[in-house]
């Protein structure tokens, strides 16, 4: 039994390679916009394989473009224990969603080859493509195909704003890390840990770093469009149009009636709205918009989002409405055994921590259908996140390794 092992974290390596990372998609009010397998996020994938290789541990990739780093355990074997979350952000994303469970990995994996410790399984930090679902939709994509939930074929096939197929940005993608091994998507997985901050504002306000998360909340997600017809705005009285963003409009307004709860729970979130063809002068013929939903209930997601269909199919008056629904998960709870040894990790370490939900979602989602799975939360500054602003410390970040490595050697041992 290893738990009480002590694995120093070296902060300052942890600290610059979030740095170097947040100058990858770097934006001038200090944020990071680094869309899935862009340049810049290929260039983040090569690096961390080169400095993985350098290390000796093995690099894989998988046919949806996820790459996992390997250090070998005394049993190669058996299933890994694995640990990792996404490189992508948002487009006025920050320098620590997503990034920081890679890296919090990737330190765990070399703080525990630097303190000598040993363990029976392999452990594996994975960089999980196409998390944020903002250059292809839908998101977690990568995760998702890889337990099976999402169909690899669908799924290559997502194209983005430029028409560049997802199967053509993981080809660039193996390109760019021509020694990695094959991994076969759903190999089995010990257990599944995810460092994240926690993107909201509890840790911070209670002054407790470590948050171990019970769950995450349930998610449908929509893509609602309206068809009207083009029509001169000059000429055309109000009774010849089919106006699409009139419609639409009243489509939102009834949408926002029925999704209001006094108590706050409910999320509802219209975060893209596209009017065409988007002349001054043209009576709109299209809009495109979609719709997130979250709530931890599962009766609450099904009853309400049950609703959007028939809330756009009146409020579209003359207009042809379509709704398509791309994500339906339900909310997660997570079992007892990763959180179990995070709590150990935790307190043996001395860090203060509390159990914690997860508004956000996370590629821990999937993985929790895979394999035992569970999250470990910083705190991040005013709870600021899909933001610019987003900021953490790095003696959090460190405490979160920490915990992150013991939790990962306790779990191997197993
Ligand atoms: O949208 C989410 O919850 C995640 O941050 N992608
Ligand atoms: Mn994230
Ligand atoms: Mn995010």
């Amino acid at each position: 039994m290893q738990a009480g092992r002590n694995i120093p974290i070296d902060v300052g390596r942890l600290w610059e390679r979030h740095e170097q990372c947040a100058a990858l998609g770097a934006t001038p009010k200090g944020g990071v916009n680094r869309s899935a397998l862009s340049v810049d996020d290929i260039t983040l994938h090569a690096r961390l394989a080169r400095e993985a290789s350098g290390r000796g541990f093995e690099v894989l990739l998988d046919d949806y473009g996820n790459t996992f780093f390997r250090k070998p355990g005394i049993e190669p074997g058996l299933a890994p224990v694995m640990s990792g979350s996404h490189s992508d952000t948002q487009p006025t994303g920050g320098r620590f969603d997503g990034i920081f469970g890679v890296l919090a990995a990737f330190e765990a994996l070399e703080a525990i080859a630097d303190a000598g410790v040993s363990h029976r399984r392999p452990l594996e930090a994975v960089i999980w493509n196409n998390e944020e679902g903002s250059r292809f939709r839908p998101s977690a994509m990568g995760s998702s195909v890889y337990v099976g939930n999402d169909s690899l074929e669908e799924m290559l096939g997502s194209v983005d704003d430029q028409g560049c197929t997802m199967a053509q940005a993981v080809a660039q993608l193996r390109e760019a890390i021509p020694g990695a091994a094959h991994r076969e998507l759903g190999a089995p997985v010990h257990a599944f840990v995810e460092a994240h901050i926690e993107q909201g504002p509890v840790l911070e306000r209670e002054g407790i770093p470590i948050g171990v998360v019970t769950g995450i909340q349930g998610t449908r997600k929509f893509e609602v469009e309206v068809l009207g017809e083009e029509a001169h705005a000059g000429t055309t009285p109000r009774a010849n149009r089919r106006d699409a963003f009139v419609a639409a409009v009243a489509v939102v307004g009834r949408l926002h009636e029925i999704f209001h709860d006094a108590a706050d729970e409910v999320r509802f979130t219209i975060g893209e709205f596209i009017v065409k063809p988007g002349a001054m002068a043209v009576v709109p013929s299209r809009v495109w918009f979609c719709i997130d939903f979250r709530h931890p209930d599962n009766d609450v997601l099904a009853s309400l989002g049950d609703r959007v269909a028939e809330a756009a199919r009146q409020g579209a008056g003359r207009c042809e409405v379509r709704v398509s629904e791309p994500t339906r998960a339900g909310s997660t709870i997570f079992g007892d055994e990763v959180p179990d040894a995070i709590v150990r990790a935790a307190g043996d370490r001395g860090h203060a921590w509390r159990r914690i939900y997860s508004g956000a979602g996370h590629d821990a989602r999937y993985m929790a259908m895979h394999c035992p799975t569970g999250m470990v939360f910083i705190p991040c500054e005013k709870g600021i996140s899909h933001n610019e602003a987003e900021n953490a410390t790095a003696s959090d970040l460190a405490a979160g390794a920490q915990v992150l490595a013991a939790s990962l050697v306790s779990l191997a041992d197993r």
